[in-house]
């Protein structure tokens, strides 16, 4: 395998003006007619041959130029390439191809889920379906006919509107759709099958009657609803705040059961992982109702960031992702609490993508190179590119920031364009230089702020003191400093707001001086977390309950409290490795008591206040991460809380559990439940029977999967060994018809941390509801098991390690692209203390003397060793 580079980035040579498909879709084979309208790109430098990219396994039957039969000599076919030397300016190629989607393990390109057929082509499927210029910046018009058999696949859909159907022989029929919009091949989909739907329509803001059709397994047709909400809500969000409009007559999506990512944004035509679509208050909490809101928002938005408006190349991906994610957070905001939303986004971006950024695969959100751009669609790339698009939000304050964009779209409308196109629009409406801001797109690894300060009492005047600096990551030895926001606020001692600003800065040591301040007051520094970089300043511990209690900023206030906690739970660490007694801080304990007995408060934000940080987040923030030691304080600290607290914790559980009515997934409501199963955790924290009494009655009455789950997973998680199986067993009668909830299932089991959890988990990968064709069993069982389950996958004897390598092993030959995101855990290995470095490090090192590794894993376990 070899990398590409941005850098050698050049211009098609050949453009695809019309692309005419027709699939025979059959029982054994698909057979594939491709008529592509072809002519020179006179924006290309020089004259080449042509070259369409079309994967090895395809079986090439014909080939032909303005109907004339190509023999093999006309042509050379190597390394997923097919060259025609002697062609003309303008011409028509016709090709069939012949394909297996029933053998196809991949998920990419064309396949079977269940008992449908299906595509995903972003971001290079389209190759191993025909052959085409496989590449953002080539777009097309395309025209699709599908054939099938009437009886299984009475549903035949494609990207456009349906412009002709019929019947056909043998009890097979047809339909054409016709896509208007010139798109690239990455946005091409097709699906047949046997499908309910339930259908709905919109009216746009100029008066267009779109018709909304969502697919899905009969079986699942009561679980569409939410996400015709959501997709209705999305649809008029984006008119509102962007001023985009739907632009066909049609918009579709598809639910199915084998998918590599969450869902994907083709041109009219969705296809969405079942995870991130299905809904019902029975069979889905809280968590998912909320994920199917912002997915099915988040690829309506591509309509336009992404679709109207693509990529160059792959290196762009964040143009579309970043830009998408920012955009589905604000919809997500504006749809249920604001602070929580960014709460919940700040967090997975410390725990994870801070991780990443510290990694071997750590890469700048326009990475500068890839040997397989499926390993791109990261974390940096969606997250920490929305944080980007957020700054500039913040720089420029949302008119110009709106106009920006509308500017953006305006002048990019059909074209594929690059990161560096975006910004200029934010300049151009501004008037501001934003060339030291593109370094965020440029260099990779997490910015670090230290701040400190200097109070004048005579005076009155107070001074921040802010330097930057950012780690070195993989090929970039040295940093430039970055233009950032700080937003920013000085609190009095009693708590009162004294200013509130937003702070540039573009030095890497700048002084930002405050007249007329009449004490030394407190900073509360970042707030809504304004950038995303590792802040440090010398806070006390008197200041951070301070902040906790009184900051104006909901997040900071938040903040101040993870910061607290998270510095006690270090303290605790220390003392375990030294062998002394831990203890849990009076004063935290107050300072929860406080909110807990506040009535006043959001449930919501009490249950985020509550919440001590994850092992997960803990071993990141380390030096060097021992997984036991951080495991064993934060078990401390929580059981602490829980007996300090019993009384007040029955208290909110029963104030929040008389308050629920009838399950809505309404922020309100959401609120109030994770509220209360915070309660519940605490309650059996304490290891006192009664709560085992009352979460196995929640277990057994509650009206929505919420509770039920929550429940269950903290009794299989608690002591209660017994009844945890006893559960486990009853859920399953209840559930085993549901796909979904079997994840669920095969999740709680696979983190669970008690002794014993590797047989556990070797156990569940042989039991009838685990399908290792299916990714979606794959990140529950493995992806659990090593992503949740810390204590166990890094067990002391390597096993957990030798288990997470073989497992690689085997779905390399299957599902590359899944193989590769489940190894994640192993390229941290750097991280952790010697003995379990040294164990990581020989699995990576036995992957990479295996022959034959997918490009996809040869790209990570290679640059982990480096
Ligand atoms: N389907 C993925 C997403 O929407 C990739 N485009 O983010
Ligand atoms: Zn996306």
């Amino acid at each position: 395998p070899h990398a590409i580079y941005l850098e050698d980035y050049q211009p098609p040579a050949w453009r695809v003006e019309r692309t005419a498909l027709r699939f025979e879709l059959e029982e054994e084979q698909a057979l594939v007619r491709a008529q592509l309208s072809i002519s020179i790109n006179p924006e290309a430098g020089s004259r080449q041959a042509l070259e369409l990219l079309g994967d090895d396994e395809i079986e090439l039957q014909r080939l032909s130029i303005d109907g004339e039969v190509l023999c093999a000599s006309d042509y050379a076919r190597a390394d997923g390439r097919l060259v025609i030397p002697n062609v003309p300016d303008s011409f028509t190629l016709e090709c069939v191809t012949r394909l297996l989607p029933q053998q196809n393990t991949a998920l990419e390109g064309l396949y079977k889920s269940d008992g449908m057929f299906c595509t995903q082509c972003e971001a290079e499927g389209f190759r191993r379906i025909t052959f085409f210029p496989d590449r953002p910046d080539v777009m097309s018009v395309f025209t699709t006919t599908l054939v099938a058999d009437k009886t299984r696949y009475p549903v035949l859909l494609s990207n456009g509107n349906p412009v002709a159907s019929g019947d056909a022989d043998g009890g097979r029929h047809w339909v054409t759709w016709e896509d208007p919009w010139p798109k690239p091949s990455y946005l091409f989909a097709l699906v047949a099958g046997d499908l309910a739907l339930v259908e709905d329509h919109y009216t746009t803001a100029s008066g267009r009657e779109v018709a909304l059709r969502i697919y899905a397994e009969r079986k699942d047709l009561d679980k569409l609803d939410h996400a015709m909400v959501s997709l209705k809500n999305a649809m008029r969000w984006d008119e509102q705040v962007y001023g985009r409009e739907y632009d066909l007559d049609i918009y579709m999506i598809v639910a199915v059961d084998f998918f590599n990512m969450g869902a994907m944004e083709n041109k009219g035509l969705n296809i969405f992982n079942t995870s991130c679509v299905l809904a019902h208050p029975q069979t889905t909490t809280d968590a998912a109702f909320q994920r199917v809101e912002a997915v099915v928002a988040h690829e309506y938005f591509h309509n336009w960031s992404g679709n109207r408006v693509t990529c160059r190349d792959w290196f762009q991906l964040s143009l579309k992702e970043g830009f998408t994610v920012f955009r589905d957070a604000e919809f997500s905001a504006d749809m249920n609490s604001r602070t929580v939303k960014r709460i919940e986004d700040v967090t997975l971006l410390r725990t994870a993508q801070f991780a990443e950024d510290a990694g071997p695969m750590a890469h700048p959100v326009r990475p500068e190179s890839y040997i397989e751009i499926s390993n791109f669609y990261t974390l940096t790339v969606y997250e920490k590119g929305a944080e980007v698009v957020r700054m500039l939000h913040t720089l420029l304050g949302p008119e110009l920031f709106r106009k920006g964009s509308d500017l953006y779209f305006e002048r990019h409308d059909g074209q594929a364009v690059t990161t560096d196109d975006f910004v200029r629009a934010m300049e151009d409406v501004s008037g501001r230089d934003l060339s030291q801001f593109r370094r965020w797109y440029s260099q990779a690894g997490t910015p670090r702020l230290n701040v400190s300060d200097q109070y004048d009492a005579e005076t009155g005047c107070y001074e921040l003191h802010v330097s930057q600096s950012c780690p070195p990551s993989p090929g970039q030895e040295h940093k430039l400093p970055y233009h950032l926001p700080l937003a920013m606020g000085l609190l009095a001692d009693d708590g009162t707001e004294l200013c509130s600003r937003v702070l540039e800065l573009t030095e890497e040591e700048q002084v930002f001086r405050f007249e007329g301040i009449p004490s030394r007051p407190v900073p509360s520094l970042l707030r809504g977390f304004s950038a995303p970089v590792k802040l440090d300043y010398a806070y006390t511990d008197q200041q951070l309950l301070m902040l906790l209690r009184h900051d104006t900023d909901g997040f900071n206030r938040w903040d101040a409290g993870q910061r607290l906690s998270v510095r006690l739970l270090q303290q605790q660490t220390e003392a375990w490795c030294r062998g002394e007694p831990m203890q849990c801080e009076q004063a935290l304990v107050d300072a929860w008591r406080g909110l807990l007995r506040d009535e006043n408060l959001d449930p919501a934000m009490v249950a985020q206040l509550l919440r001590l940080p994850s092992e997960a987040q803990l071993s990141e923030l380390a030096d060097e991460i021992d997984v036991i030691a951080i495991h064993e304080a934060r078990e401390f600290m929580r059981t602490a809380l829980a007996r300090a607290l019993e009384s007040e914790w029955l208290a909110v559980y029963q104030r929040c559990d008389a308050a629920s009515g009838t399950y809505s997934p309404d922020a309100a409501s959401i609120g109030l439940r994770s509220l209360k199963n915070l309660a519940l955790e605490y309650l059996i924290a304490t290891g006192r029977e009664p709560w085992l009494e009352l979460a196995r009655q929640q277990f057994e009455q509650s009206d929505n999967m919420t509770d039920q789950q929550a429940a269950l997973s903290l009794v299989v998680h608690s002591g209660f060994r017994e009844v945890g199986a006893e559960l486990l067993e009853a859920f399953y009668l209840q559930w085993q018809h549901e796909s979904l909830v079997m994840n669920q299932w095969l999740a709680i089991q696979a983190s669970d941390s008690a002794p014993g959890a590797l047989e556990r988990v070797v156990s569940l990968s042989r039991h009838p509801m685990f399908d290792m064709r299916n990714p979606n069993k794959l990140r529950a069982l493995i992806g659990g098991f090593c992503g949740q389950n810390l204590v166990q996958f890094h067990a002391e004897d390597g096993s957990g390690y030798t288990w997470l390598a073989d497992w690689i092993l085997k779905l390399d030959r299957q599902n590359p692209q899944v193989a590769a995101r489940l190894l994640t855990p192993l390229t941290r290995w750097k991280r952790y203390e010697p003995v379990r470095r040294a164990l990581m490090r020989d699995q990576l090192q036995r992957m990479m003397d295996t022959a034959e590794l997918s490009a996809d894993v040869y790209e990570v376990v290679s640059k982990s060793l480096v």
